[in-house]
């Protein structure tokens, strides 16, 4: 690659071409980050690309130069609401923890970005209107049902749950109990008490099937 002068582009000697296409990246976020915001407080339904460009103080047009139309702002918005989710996954990872520790903590830090993260909030948004979307969204749930029942598997092989539990039975429940607790926190207090709920859900979950 060139720079604007002919020259080859080193780190040290960027050309136009490099600053414009940093710039152009980073108003890709930007409007993916708008998106997110109009399709978390409107719904997939009620969005124009003339509330993301307003939300970016762009035109339309900007918003067209890098999104074709609104189904692939949500599916690049609903793939970036799982490329979040799977860091997530990865940080709790990362730490170590006890698997039954390790699926409180994934639960509760997902939890905390529900209630902070617009692009969480419009991820979830989006798949409960994905009938209403001409788009191929990624499939919903299974990812973190099969990460948690993974924990759930090694927590019972090394005896800190009953030798009789059904791991996937068990994250099934986990998960639809998330599910429903981020809904009513959500239409009940704008996610307000997301956290106390989902740790009442770990604390009740998980206490039935302990050992010790
Ligand atoms: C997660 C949602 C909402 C599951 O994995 C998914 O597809 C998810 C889709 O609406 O949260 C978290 C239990």
């Amino acid at each position: 690659m060139t720079s604007g002068s002919g020259r080859p582009a080193t780190p040290r000697s960027r050309g136009r071409t490099d600053l414009k296409q940093e710039r152009a990246v980073r108003t890709r976020g930007q409007v993916l980050d708008a998106a997110a915001s109009a399709f978390a407080r409107k719904g997939f339904p009620a969005v124009t690309i003339l509330d993301v460009a307003e939300l970016m103080g762009m035109t339309k047009g900007a918003v067209y130069f890098h999104y074709p139309n609104k189904e692939a702002l949500a599916l690049a918005v609903a793939d970036e609401f799982y490329r979040r989710l799977g860091a997530t996954g990865d940080t709790v990872r990362e730490l170590a923890l006890s698997p039954l520790e390790a699926v409180s903590e994934l639960l509760t830090r997902t939890a905390v970005a529900f209630r902070d993260d617009p692009m969480i909030q419009a991820g979830a948004r989006l798949q409960i209107e994905r009938s209403l979307i001409e788009a191929d969204l990624p499939t919903p749930y299974v990812g973190y049902t099969n990460l948690v029942e993974s924990w759930l598997t090694q927590a019972r092989d090394e005896g800190q749950l009953a030798l009789d539990t059904d791991a996937e039975v068990m994250a099934r429940v986990l998960i639809s109990a998330f599910f429903g607790a981020q809904h009513i926190s959500w239409v009940l207090s704008e996610r307000a008490d997301i956290a106390e709920r989902v740790r009442e859900i770990l604390d009740v979950v998980i206490q039935v099937r302990r050992v010790g």
